[in-house]
């Protein structure tokens, strides 16, 4: 395959053939989900010499020769170097919402290539959702005919998808939201809601439930997830357990007597009690559940993965009830302006983001963009997170909800903010210049053109003004 290499294609220039010696482990492991990542890269007047432990070890050492050409005013360069690299986190994820606004797979495809060339590994792909239901089901096709408004991948769209992300490196997650976010779930389904008659408004799309009581929502889940987790072979699925509207449930007479049976006090348990069923679906299909971090508001089975969105305090308790965690909170896209509830650190405090006055100030006064920095400067692992409990950190995601951003919007949101991201999951903690951020970032911002992302420009002309000298 060919790599987009930002010197060569810029001013259509062509980098002298090079030998290139790829040496890959024979590890079985290095297949399947805990693909074996690291890599050594000696470039020399020799040639190319790139040693993988396994697939994905190539694919990153690839992504960083292509980072290794330069173009100057005598033409694209190769830069020698001696590397051993390896990741600090197994899961360096984005995650992107096609429920709200649905999106294009050529606009997919895009993230995963850009992905590609900065060693991000996880697409994580929120499917379901108030607002639509997104992929074709084969058992329960009233899903996309009552929920999706004909917008939603086909199943070869979406194997195609699988297998596009597998060359590159990066595995799907799927995500299908229950028992909250449940609305496109429950026009198919309305016998399964909380709320009867379901209410189709508009405004009840982000509260609307699945009454967790009756068999029919797990017979539901059951073959639903079944069908999906066929469809997405990776290890790992998500369930949501998300923002479940206690009122939902509160308001159904039905549920509380059920709740005051079975003696769960609050809506909490009774979440709690739901998610160990679905716990249970996932493992008999062979399956590792991911959930938001409500659904540990109750004990449930410390295997379930933790993807915490809503703060540190969520960060540092999962982590001590020894959940493996994926931090998303801090590292929301969706958001054009940083300084909202979902930023951990605030990005116009030099203190907190690691820089000094000085510099915070020069970078405001040129108009850059404190939220890159922040968004580079942010640590997943924090203190006072203790050594044991950052052991459970499995590593991070950018999320990107799509109320307010469409397929067109797709791109400018991302990048380069996730490529800052990227560094941040990749890298050691220690890596924290921020000029040295901006000028390896003109080098990327190069490559990311030639993937075809819109709306690099003026990033990009942005970053090379930003960048020292
Ligand atoms: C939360 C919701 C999500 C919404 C987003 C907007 C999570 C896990 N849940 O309210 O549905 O789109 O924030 O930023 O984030």
């Amino acid at each position: 395959r060919v790599f987009p290499v930002a010197g060569g294609a810029a001013g259509g220039g062509q980098v002298a053939s090079i030998p290139v010696f790829i040496h890959v482990g024979e590890d079985p492991d290095a297949l399947t989900v805990h693909a074996k990542e690291n890599y050594s890269l000696q470039v020399n007047a020799t040639g190319v010499t790139l040693t993988a432990d396994g697939p994905d070890g190539v694919v990153h050492g690839l992504a960083t020769l292509a980072q290794l050409v330069t173009r100057d005013e005598n033409g694209p360069k190769l830069a020698f170097a001696d590397i051993t690299d390896s990741p600090r986190f197994p899961w360096r994820g984005i995650m992107i919402d096609t429920s709200r606004h649905f999106m294009a797979v050529s606009t997919l495809q895009r993230q995963i290539d850009a992905m590609e060339l900065l060693k991000l590994n996880v697409l994580h792909l929120h499917l379901s959702d108030g607002t639509g239901f997104r992929v074709e089901s084969k058992t329960l096709p009233e899903l996309t005919a009552k929920g999706s408004h004909g917008q939603y991948y086909t199943q070869r769209e979406l194997k195609d998808l699988v297998a596009y992300a597998a060359d590159r490196g990066i595995r799907v997650v799927p995500e299908f939201d229950v028992p909250g976010h449940a609305l496109a779930l429950l026009l198919a389904h309305p016998e399964l809601a909380a709320q009867s008659p379901v209410n189709p408004d508009p405004k009840n799309k982000n509260t609307a439930a699945l009454d967790p009581t009756v068999p029919g929502t797990l017979r539901l889940v059951r073959r639903l997830y079944a069908e999906m987790g066929r469809l997405f072979p990776d290890a790992y699925f998500h369930s949501g357990g998300d923002e479940v509207d206690p009122d939902e449930w509160l308001k159904n007479p039905k549920i509380v007597a059920y709740m005051k049976e079975n003696g769960f006090a609050t809506p909490q348990a009774l979440q709690a009690h739901f998610t160990v069923e679905v716990q249970k679906i996932l493992a008999d299909q062979g399956k590792i559940m991911v959930g938001w971090d409500e659904v540990s508001e109750a004990p449930i089975p410390k295997d379930v993965v933790m993807d915490v969105w809503r703060s540190s305090k969520f960060l540092s308790s999962a982590s001590a009830d020894h959940h493996p965690v994926i931090v998303s909170a801090g590292y929301y896209l969706d958001l054009l302006q940083p300084a909202s509830q979902h930023y951990l650190v605030d990005p116009y405090d030099p203190a907190a983001n690691g820089i000094t006055r000085a510099q915070a100030d020069a970078l405001l006064a040129k108009g850059g963009r404190p939220d890159l920095v922040n968004a580079f400067l942010k640590e997943p692992a924090p203190p006072p997170l203790t050594d044991e409990q950052k052991s459970y950190i499995l590593g991070g995601e950018a999320p990107l909800w799509s109320e307010l951003v469409t397929d067109e919007m797709l791109d400018a949101r991302f990048w380069p903010r996730a490529a800052a991201i990227a560094e941040r999951f990749w890298s050691p903690a220690s890596v924290r210049d921020v000029p040295d951020m901006y000028r390896r970032l003109a080098v990327v911002n190069a490559e990311l053109q030639i993937t075809g992302l819109q709306a690099q420009a003026n990033t990009h002309r942005m970053a090379l003004r930003l960048s020292p000298g």
